[in-house]
């Protein structure tokens, strides 16, 4: 069918409502893009990949071979966050892993991406199809299912990714099911942009006002976000290349803090760890930004988590200026099911903090905790007694 105009705003509204109901209720998910993918491509697909994961969605992108070197700044930003890369089909999970695919940006079926190797998966009606894309003309045909395609006229897909997550935000039932705090992240905020800009030509062929509005929010976001941590820059971006420059230095970013996090890992018997003392955290505080470290300690969480097999913890001291918390992240493998880490803030009280039951966070007053060493001992261990019971494997562990 031919790609039109959405008819209302009741009727864009009821889409947005399935898409996001669709993002809370499924697992597995699979983005894709048009072939020869472009900015907004690729920054659509992670933009979006990053929504997902702040709902503790596996996701992975397809990516293609041939990505140009320029997008594998773009593509970086997934390292850290939970975003698997698959150049093709063999990168991608089993059929029953995949609940839901993600189109974007893409005018027609026939453009997808390596259509071939996905068929079967897009094939599959058990899979939930879902669009996003800003191509109106006369051969444009829709990809996802009827209901899910939220194809409207914008700047960009990467702006219709930035509408998305305004509705999300709004949907507070979301917001404290998934524990999320703040959606408008520095690389999420960035890769709207580059979207933006990418397809804008910088901005230049903003049509509408609503398309200038998006992207003044969103470049405005992203300057308060360098003001706030003293970079000397601006979102003003000229050409590609400083965005470009931009994202690498992010990356080096990302990448130092997550070291600093991983060389302090330490090993129970189902627990992976990272305990960042006062010390530590004051360390991390004084040389990256608050953004970084939070996603840094969420990639660190599903890391150990992984390598554990069972549970990881990671806890660190916000900066004096943020708050006067202690931070707790616990995370479950993808493999490990049987559990539900709700528990844990049960046994132990906690009343600050939530999740679901792959991933909790929590939070302690700094006065509270004499020592910090025995109290995550206590957590460590309480856990683990509780596991025991929970884990075949585990019968001849004693606590
Ligand atoms: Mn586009």
């Amino acid at each position: 069918m031919k790609k039109r105009e959405i008819k209302s705003i009741a009727e864009k509204n009821r889409i947005v409502e399935k898409i996001l109901n669709a993002f809370s209720e499924r697992d597995g998910f699979i983005l894709c893009s048009h072939e020869n993918p472009d900015e907004d491509c690729i920054a659509s697909m992670v933009a979006m990949g990053l929504l997902l994961g702040k709902l503790s969605k596996r996701v992975f992108l397809l990516a293609g071979h041939n990505i140009h070197e320029n997008y594998r700044y773009m593509l970086n930003i997934c390292r850290y966050n939970s975003i698997e890369i698959a150049e093709n089909s063999t990168d991608l999970p089993d059929m029953e892993e995949i609940s839901t695919i993600i189109i974007l940006d893409t005018p027609k079926p026939s453009m997808i991406l390596e259509r071939k190797s996905i068929k079967p998966y897009l094939d599959n009606s058990k899979i939930l199809k879902i669009e996003i894309d800003h191509h109106l003309e006369a051969d444009s045909e829709y990809s996802g299912d009827n209901g899910y395609n939220l194809v409207t006229e914008a700047s960009s897909t990467a702006e219709l990714i930035g509408f998305l997550s305004f509705k999300l935000q709004k949907r507070t039932d979301l917001m404290q099911k998934f524990e999320i705090t703040n959606l408008f992240t520095r690389n999420f905020v960035l890769s709207v942009l580059t979207g933006i800009i990418g397809d804008s030509k910088m901005g230049r062929y903003l049509k509408s006002n609503r398309e200038r509005w998006f992207y003044g929010v969103f470049s405005s976001l992203f300057d308060s976000m360098l003001v706030r941590e003293t970079f000397s820059g601006s979102s003003n971006f000229s050409n590609m290349e400083e965005v470009y420059r931009e994202l690498a230095r992010l990356s080096d970013e990302e990448e130092a803090c997550y070291r600093y996090m991983i060389e302090r890992k330490r090993k129970a018997s189902f627990i992976h760890y990272t305990l960042l003392n006062r010390q530590d955290s004051r360390h991390l505080t004084e040389i990256f930004s608050k953004d970084t470290i939070i996603t840094m300690a969420r990639a660190i969480a599903d890391k150990l988590a992984e390598e554990s097999g069972y549970l990881s913890l990671v806890c660190y001291y916000d900066d004096p200026l943020w708050s006067d918390f202690v931070q707790f992240r616990m995370r479950r493998s993808h493999l490990y099911r049987d559990f539900d880490l709700r528990k844990i803030l049960s046994l132990f009280n906690i009343t600050n903090g939530g999740g679901h039951p792959g991933a909790i966070g929590f939070r302690k007053e700094k006065g509270e905790i004499k020592d910090i060493e025995k109290f995550v001992e206590e957590i460590i261990s309480g856990t683990e007694k509780l596991l025991a019971g929970d884990v075949p494997e585990a019968l001849d562990f004693k606590p």
